[in-house]
This record gives C-alpha cells, sequence and structure tokens, in this order.
C-alpha cells in the first residue's frame, strides 16, 4: 500500500518537474469514512472528532453519512473504491456480511480500518486494524457495579433491558458480558429485553411497553446506551415513577447528557466508551501510508462513573 503511494507521488513529481514551476512533493493522503448515521449523542461526537482530525492531520477526508442502514455503507464503500482513496475506513452499523464488498477494497488494493464496531469475517486479511473500545467489558462493567449496588438487597433484582442495534457488536457483546457477570447469581433476573436501536425516541417508546407490562415489578433498567436511558428516564417520570430511585439505571457511554442525568439524580451510572477516535485513526492512516505495521487490535482506555463523582468530572467531560 506505501509503496502505492509513494510510486504515485514520485510519478506525480517527475510529471509536474517542469523547470520553473512549483513542485509538490507530498500527495495529500484521501480518507474515504463511512459512518453510521447520527442515532446518538455519541455519533455525533465522533462524527466531530473524525473531521476535526482529518482537518488537523491535513488529511483530505470524504465523508460519508449510511442513516443506520447497511445497504448505505457497502455503497459508500464501493463508491471510494471507485475513487481510487488511499484508505477506507468504516464503523459497520452490523457485524456480518461484509465480505463481498471488503473482497472489493482488498483487490482494490485499498486498505480498510474498523474504528468502533468490528466485523464478523473469516478471513481476518480483509481488514487491517480494528480500533475501538472492548464492548464485552462494558457489558461486565455495568453488571459489576449493579451487583455492588444491590449486594445487600435479598431479591428478586428485576431487570429490563434496552438492546443497541439488532445484529450490532456493541449490542451483542454489551448483553454478553452483562449477562455473563450475573449468570450464576440466582437473585438476578432479566424480565424483558428489546432493542431500543440507541435512540432517545425508540429508548422511550420500548420503556413504556416495559412499564406497561411489567409496572412496579421493575426493579432496574440496563440500557445499551445513554441515548436511550435519557429517552427512557422520559417514560418513567411519566408513569409517576422516579428513575434512578424506584428503578436503578445502569447505561453505557458517559456523553454529557448522561452526567446531566446523573447530577440531576435520575441515571445511576455510566459505563465509559469513548467516541474520540479521530486522531488515533489520523495517525494509523498516516502510518500506514508510510509503510509502517498497524497493530490488528488497538483498544480503548476507559473507565466507570457512578452518579456521586458526576458534578466533580463534568467540567472534565470532552464529549
Ligand atoms: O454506544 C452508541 C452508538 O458503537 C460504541 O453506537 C458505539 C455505540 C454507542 O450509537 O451510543
Amino acid at each position: 500500500m506505501t509503496n502505492r503511494l509513494s510510486a504515485a507521488a514520485v510519478v506525480m513529481i517527475s510529471a509536474l518537474a517542469v523547470p520553473g514551476s512549483p513542485v509538490r512533493a507530498d500527495k495529500k493522503i484521501t480518507l474515504g469514512f463511512s459512518q453510521i448515521g447520527a442515532e446518538s449523542e455519541w455519533r455525533t461526537a465522533n462524527t466531530k472528532s473524525i473531521k476535526e482530525s482529518a482537518d488537523a492531520a491535513g488529511i483530505n477526508l470524504k465523508f460519508s453519512d449510511a442513516q443506520q442502514k447497511q445497504e448505505n455503507q457497502i455503497k459508500a464503500i464501493r463508491a471510494f473504491i471507485a475513487q481510487k482513496v488511499d484508505v477506507i475506513a468504516f464503523s459497520p452499523v452490523v457485524e456480518t456480511g461484509w465480505e463481498p464488498v471488503l473482497r472489493e477494497a482488498k483487490a482494490a488494493k485499498i486498505p480498510v480500518i474498523l474504528t468502533d464496531r468490528s466485523v464478523n469475517v473469516k478471513d481476518d486479511s480483509l481488514w487491517v486494524s480494528f480500533m475501538g473500545s472492548d464492548f464485552v467489558e462494558e457489558g461486565r462493567r455495568a453488571a459489576n457495579w449493579l451487583v455492588d449496588k444491590t449486594k445487600d438487597a435479598a431479591g428478586p433484582v428485576n431487570i429490563v433491558e434496552l438492546q443497541g442495534t439488532v445484529g450490532s457488536a456493541p449490542a451483542i457483546d454489551r448483553k454478553k458480558g452483562f449477562e455473563e457477570i450475573i449468570k450464576d447469581k440466582a437473585k438476578y433476573k432479566i424480565i424483558r429485553s428489546q432493542t431500543g436501536d440507541f435512540t432517545r425516541a425508540k429508548g422511550k417508546e420500548v420503556m413504556e411497553a416495559f412499564l406497561k407490562a411489567e409496572g412496579k415489578k421493575i426493579n432496574v433498567l440496563f440500557a445499551h446506551n445513554d441515548d436511550m436511558a435519557i429517552g427512557a428516564i422520559q417514560a418513567i417520570e411519566e408513569a409517576g415513577l422516579k428513575p434512578g430511585k424506584d428503578i436503578l439505571i445502569v447505561s453505557i457511554d458517559g456523553v454529557k447528557g448522561a452526567f446531566q442525568a446523573m447530577m440531576a439524580g435520575k441515571l445511576n451510572v455510566s459505563v465509559e466508551c469513548s467516541p474520540l477516535l479521530g486522531p488515533q485513526l489520523m495517525s494509523a492512516v498516516k502510518d500506514l501510508m508510510a509503510g509502517k505495521a498497524l497493530p490488528k487490535r488497538i483498544v480503548t482506555q476507559e473507565g466507570v462513573f457512578p452518579q456521586e463523582v458526576a458534578a466533580k468530572e463534568f467540567p472534565n467531560r470532552k464529549y
């Protein structure tokens, strides 16, 4: 890949090296990025991070928003291949179904970097590197917080779960990590589990249905992201209950909206998941074009923020 760039650069320099005309020795790197959509506060911060850091790194960014549809992402990637971009990066909305388009990118010798979410393909050579969070670990952290918080409760502890987008890596993995921790502890029971597609509107709608079906039986809400938790908080208040008190709420991301909800006493904890992947993506793109090998996996380092620390941490939050 590097050779491709340097060869192209050399050709350009010699072609342009007419006496008297200025020579541009460095060809600008073009990165095609296919974003999932704008479904959450997390996603908006992620898009901003990618756009700003491409600018700062002097990388020519072709950005495409798929409006949460895999078919749109596949179209965008095909367009990037046709435009002969230097590198393709994307955040796959779901895990499966990527082989054909990734094979096309490979055949065109365009390296692909996965950001945020991973894919489930047999052939690992179809992508060079995956940078993003460990979603299973996030699920475990959410459950560990709950187990500790409710250690003195006699039980049963009835949990309702708002899942992320069906088939997406964070929905699959967060559920897995959470269940792993509670599975051998008999008092914890997931009594309802449904997708809210990572959005506030859906989170609210599904929580209304949970409340209608289970009412006061619900002790805990586990939401796969903050936006769904924030939507659900509204539903809980409209049902005349106190979010964060009558129903404990555990969610993931650590966006500003979650900190505000925690400071208002309505959300109990948010497990951090950083969307600020732009700078490391741009440096990976540059390394790749300079011929350096990238680690296959780059894991984001993150923490857990319970309500008690929200006010102190809020001013430090960058998303
Ligand atoms: O948690 C959610 C977003 O893939 C980690 O997608 C990301 C998730 C994030 O819509 O808010």
